[in-house]
């Protein structure tokens, strides 16, 4: 269908807390510097679970949520010359022009490319127009630049992560977020080193990444920490050598760990829930002198975090983390490699499954359930 309108199926968020629409859209061919998708399989992360409930300060509706997905490319818009019909590729909400004028493309201290970051914020492609029609023929506005919780959907060229076409798509889909979020706050953000003690706040995927990753570098103690007890078993399994139900505390979480687990606190702390109070507590028990507390989890519009200032003061440090730190066309495809070679098991995170895009409610009452890591929408 090259150069044409295709109609297929996408479930709609029509408006904040109401459950998605399973309707036929109309998704428009890929303009110049676009690329349009066929959607393969499409995980949830909790970030679309967050901007359906109305949390997210530039949601908008109606729209199509999903940005965690395995793509096999359909056509491809004017220019465009990374990608080509039968690609796999798996968006990425964090894209990287790679031009040899991005400062922040070609600085080795982030991943943040801005180029497109505007319009994707506005939930438009760069040219300010959408891709999407409703059978009224009304435009739906696009989410994360990926916008796959539909059968097919258009990206730009430069959030296209081109990938081996061995790996499996259903599974490859978890490196488009959460996971490669996990692993990278660990391995670029805070390049936690050997021997080093880290905390794990909130067990979710993104959370066991943190896990997995802190044990693939030596880590000599891993905390893990969430109020749902059912999930210390699977941050064990990935090499937790604490697990602390901090619901079940008779005192602050960090005043247990750095007083009663640890003498000063740990190396590194990890947020992965998305509560300001916990990003308190998990800065709060870094190690005086020099621990690092790493944000990764999303915290609702207009909530903040604060603390004393003589936290820092006394040393710690307080930072965050888009993605993992990695810039995603030259990392994901590396991801997915070593994967491949065995390196980086992750079926672990993969605890449901489901086929055709209208059981992606479905995914999203079973993330609600909380015995939910990764579900996974197969189209
Ligand atoms: P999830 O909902 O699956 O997991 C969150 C975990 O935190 C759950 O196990 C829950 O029980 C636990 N939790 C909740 N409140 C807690 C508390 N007070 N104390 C301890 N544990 C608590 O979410 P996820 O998909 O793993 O994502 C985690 C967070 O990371 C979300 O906020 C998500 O939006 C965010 N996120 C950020 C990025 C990024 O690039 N920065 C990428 C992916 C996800
Ligand atoms: N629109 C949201 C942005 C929240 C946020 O921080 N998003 C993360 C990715 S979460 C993926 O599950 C991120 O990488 N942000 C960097 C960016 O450029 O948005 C809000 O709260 O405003
Ligand atoms: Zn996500």
């Amino acid at each position: 269908m090259v150069g044409k309108p295709i109609k297929c199926k996408a479930m709609v968020a029509r408006a904040a807390k109401e459950p998605l629409t399973m309707e036929e859209i109309t998704v428009d061919p890929p303009k110049a510097g676009e690329v349009r998708v066929k959607v393969v399989a499409n995980a949830l992360c909790h970030t679309d679970t967050y901007t359906l409930e109305g949390k997210d300060p530039e949601g908008l509706f109606p729209c199509i949520l999903g940005h965690e997905a395995g793509c096999i490319v359909e056509s491809v818009g004017e220019g465009v010359t990374t990608v080509k019909p039968g690609d796999h590729v798996i968006p990425c909400y964090t894209p990287q022009c790679a031009e040899s004028s991005c400062i922040f493309c070609q600085s080795p201290k982030t991943n943040l490319c801005p180029s497109i970051r505007g319009t994707q914020g506005k939930g438009v492609m760069p040219d300010n127009t959408v891709r999407f029609k409703d059978k009224n023929g009304n435009p739906i506005y696009h989410f994360m630049g990926c916008s796959t919780m539909s059968e097919y959907t258009v990206l730009s060229e430069i959030s296209c992560a081109k990938i081996a076409p061995e790996a499996p798509l259903e599974k490859m889909c978890l490196f488009g977020c959460g996971v490669s979020t996990g692993l990278g706050a660990v391995l670029n953000t805070c390049k936690v080193e050997p021997n080093s003690s880290v905390a794990v706040f909130g067990l979710g995927a993104v959370g066991l990444a943190v896990v997995q990753a802190a044990k693939m570098v030596g880590a000599s103690r891993i905390i893990a920490v969430d109020i749902n007890a059912s999930k210390f078993q699977a941050a064990v399994d990935l090499g937790a050598t604490d697990c602390v139900n901090s619901a079940e505390l008779d005192k602050p979480v960090q005043q247990y760990i750095a007083g009663d687990l640890t003498q000063w606190g740990v190396d590194y702390t990890f947020d992965c829930t998305g509560n300001t109070s916990v990003m308190r507590a998990a800065l709060e028990c870094a190690h005086r002198g020099w621990g690092t507390s790493c944000v990764i989890g999303v915290a609702a519009s207009g909530h903040e975090i604060s603390t004393r200032p003589f936290q820092l003061v006394t040393g710690r440090i307080w930072k965050g983390t888009a993605f993992g730190g990695y810039k995603s066309r030259t990392d994901v495809p590396k991801l997915v490699r070593q994967h491949l070679d065995g390196n980086l098991p992750i079926d672990h995170f993969i605890t449901h499954v489901f086929h055709g895009v209208e059981k992606t409610n479905d995914a999203i009452n079973a993330m609600h359930a909380g015995n939910c890591l990764r579900a996974v929408v197969h189209y």
